[in-house]
């Protein structure tokens, strides 16, 4: 009898070991390193994570290929392998950066930077390289997707790090950090062209360095989200998609190296998925990229909290879901 009282408990202590311990960074079951992970929720109610991947040791960010993962509790993921490389593509060779995806027009639209050449530290002035912005498709959210323009989407502004946001009446915006200004363009109905101009935004007379914005509405309030001078999240509200907009503050301080987010509603709660320069699970001697996920609460007024990074992460659904 002993015994099995001994026996319970172990199976229950284990049992809830698996909800409690540590979810950070995030178990995709193997080694792989990834970052700038893009957050999305399609029709199966499944979370979607796209994100670009760190060669081990990679030296400035040369990075080839981008992964999709999926889970239902965000805990468990499976990893679906690339779902595009840059050897898929005619027109750039390397700078496999942080991607976005959308639903629209029954496909799955991918869209990404990458480019080709090098960057001089040194003699910035011998610099080659050049980075766009592309677009795939596919019918399946994990890919793969092919390119059908065979080109970025456009040749200047040089351009990476793009947003894709699809408003409620189905217009698609593509946000980005081009030549310093903060701009949007809407999309073109088949999602493989812009439509009109670029448009500067007005963010209320505070721009500083960003790349990697994030845009999301909630509650009829738009959210412009970055990481300020690549490092500090914070956020800007506004009442249309492309603005005006009003600083809000900090949603995650820097911790040193660059950051990259996204914020997406799971299940009635909202999460901020992000990544941290980490030693754990590393042959390198330098710190590599891994994405993480924590729990991000707004106040009765929209605003957002801010976000601490935590060992736990999303293991556990918070009760008081805001
Ligand atoms: O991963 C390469 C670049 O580093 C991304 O495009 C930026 O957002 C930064 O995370």
């Amino acid at each position: 009898m002993r015994q099995i009282k001994i026996q319970t408990i172990l199976l229950f202590l284990v049992a809830n070991a698996s909800i409690s311990f540590a979810q950070n960074p995030l178990n995709f079951n193997s080694n792989i390193k990834t970052a700038d992970p893009s957050g999305h929720v399609w029709q199966d109610g499944k979370m979607y994570l796209y994100t670009s991947h760190d060669e081990e040791c990679q030296p400035d960010f040369f990075m080839k290929d981008w992964h999709v993962f999926s889970s239902s509790d965000l805990v468990n993921w499976t990893d679906h392998g690339p779902c595009l490389s840059v050897d898929d593509l005619s027109w750039a060779d390397n700078y496999a950066w942080a991607p976005d995806c959308a639903y629209k027009n029954g496909k799955y639209y991918f869209c990404f930077p990458a480019g080709t050449g090098v960057k001089d530290r040194v003699n910035p002035e011998k610099s080659t390289k050049w980075m766009g912005i592309g677009i795939a498709v596919s019918d399946s959210p994990t890919g793969p997707f092919t390119d059908p323009i065979g080109g970025p989407l456009w040749t200047d502004p040089y351009a990476n790090d793009p947003c894709l946001f699809i408003d409620d009446d189905g217009s698609a915006y593509v946000y980005f950090h081009g030549g310093g200004d903060y701009l949007v363009a809407e999309m073109a109905d088949d999602m493989l062209s812009i439509k009109g101009d670029f448009y500067k935004m007005d963010m209320g007379g505070y721009e500083p360095k960003m790349e990697g914005p994030w845009v999301f509405k909630r509650n009829g309030i738009y959210y412009f989200t970055m990481p300020e001078n690549n490092r500090t999240l914070s956020y800007y509200t506004g009442e249309s998609p492309k603005g005006p907009w009003k600083y809000q503050g900090v949603i995650m301080q820097s911790e040193g190296g660059n950051n990259h987010h996204s914020i997406v509603e799971f299940k009635g709660q909202w999460i901020l998925f992000y990544h941290r320069w980490l030693h754990s699970n590393s042959t390198c001697e330098k710190t590599q990229r891994q994405v993480c996920a924590e729990y991000l609460y707004f106040n009765a007024d929209g605003t957002i909290q801010e976000v601490k990074r935590t060992e736990a992460g999303v293991s556990k659904m918070p009760t008081d879901k805001k």
